[in-house]
């Protein structure tokens, strides 16, 4: 089955998130990098830019090429706050989410069945009327081809890469935006010559090899449009769980558990993924005064089966008395089974 994969990138982002808190900074070319001379600029905003100022240009430079430029010291702590809320709405939408750094990540959303630019497009609203920022988005059916699509037209912007635009799409393309192609590899293929990504393309397969190093293969088939790179969902956690706040706030039973039924499905999805089993179920419920109520069952043995999930989801939510109608509702599962989690500490050490 073909993969529907996302990759989300906030624009300019600590940039953004100064100019979202101080309206004074908004349409000007912001630097955020310190204060002092000795500093490198972390980003800027697209206004500064235009002026040839980039990440990690020593400050002293972007003092020369704008000088009108507006400079901040970075708030790191604020950013990650920001990336906190950003990473809920994602998570909102799937629990498939892999966080590449503060403001990036890759999402499979291929089991929702819906059209993904659709997703990509609710994913772009949430985020400016939640935040007041632009995330630019990449839709593809892989990792490296939903990437090279969310560079496609930042900031703000939504490309869909499909199969019957490969490979010619990637062709004017630098190599420098092929993953997988580190700056050593970068200037060797430089030196042959080749700079374009239609260049690597005509390389013959023999000198793949010989170029390129142990990763050769993979890069052979990457820019003809094949990565099956699985979107990696964290294993070392302590629990894995979905909510949502519902469009109308019921107390209809039949249809908290249609939700029930479909977190069951993605959690049993993220246990076989991340190869975890659990033994601990709990249902979270919040109500319309904002009353929140969870309840849990720990069975007598480890499961990572949808229908056990489910089943005892179902049992706790008719264990309990709805008095008023729920805005919210959310399954999770714990108590990871302790073979794994000794693995994983072998395996960290
Ligand atoms: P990026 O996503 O690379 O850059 P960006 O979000 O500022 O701009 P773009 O619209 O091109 O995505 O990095 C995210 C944040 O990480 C960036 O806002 C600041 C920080 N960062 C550094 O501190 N140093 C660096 O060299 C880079 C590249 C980023
Ligand atoms: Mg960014």
């Amino acid at each position: 089955m073909e993969r529907s994969i996302l990759h989300v990138d906030m624009d300019a982002f600590f940039a953004s998130v100064e100019q979202r808190d101080n309206y004074k900074l908004r349409g000007k070319p912001v630097i955020v990098g310190g204060t002092t001379e000795r500093g490198v600029v972390s980003t800027c905003s697209y206004e500064a830019r235009k002026f040839g100022v980039h990440s990690a240009m020593p400050l002293f430079i972007a003092r020369q090429k704008c000088p009108q430029g507006i400079f901040v010291p970075v708030r790191y702590w604020r950013y990650k706050e920001v990336s906190d809320k950003v990473f809920a709405i994602l998570r909102e939408i799937t629990p498939f989410v892999e966080p590449l750094s503060i403001d990036e990540a890759y999402l499979d959303i291929s089991h929702l069945n819906t059209n993904p630019k659709d997703v990509a497009m609710q994913i772009k609203k949430s985020v400016y009327s939640e935040l007041a920022l632009t995330i630019s988005i990449g839709v593809s059916y892989n990792k490296f081809l939903a990437k090279v699509a969310s560079d496609w037209n930042k900031p703000n912007g939504i490309k869909v890469i499909d199969e019957s635009m490969m490979p010619e799409i990637l062709f004017p393309l630098s190599i420098k935006k092929v993953y997988g192609l580190g700056k050593t590899t970068v200037s060797k293929l430089n030196n042959i010559g080749i700079f374009t990504i239609k260049e690597l393309y005509e390389l013959d397969k023999e000198y793949f090899e010989e170029y390129l190093g142990k990763h050769s293969l993979e890069i052979y088939h990457r820019i003809r449009g094949i990565d099956d790179r699985e979107v990696e969902v964290s294993s070392e956690r302590k629990s894995f769980g979905r909510e949502t706040t519902l469009k109308n706030n019921t107390k209809d039973i039949e249809e908290i558990k249609k939700h029930l039924l479909f977190f069951s499905q993605e959690i049993n999805i993220m246990l076989k993924r991340s190869n975890n089993k659990v033994k601990t179920i709990t249902i979270k419920l919040k109500s319309q005064s904002f009353e929140n109520r969870t309840k849990s069952k720990t069975i007598g043995y480890y499961t990572d089966d949808v229908n056990t999930i489910y089943a005892i989801a179902s049992e706790l939510i008719d264990s309990m008395y709805l008095e008023e109608p729920l805005r919210l509702i959310g399954l999770s599962v714990s108590s990871i089974e302790e073979k794994k989690q000794l693995e994983q500490i072998k395996f960290n050490i």
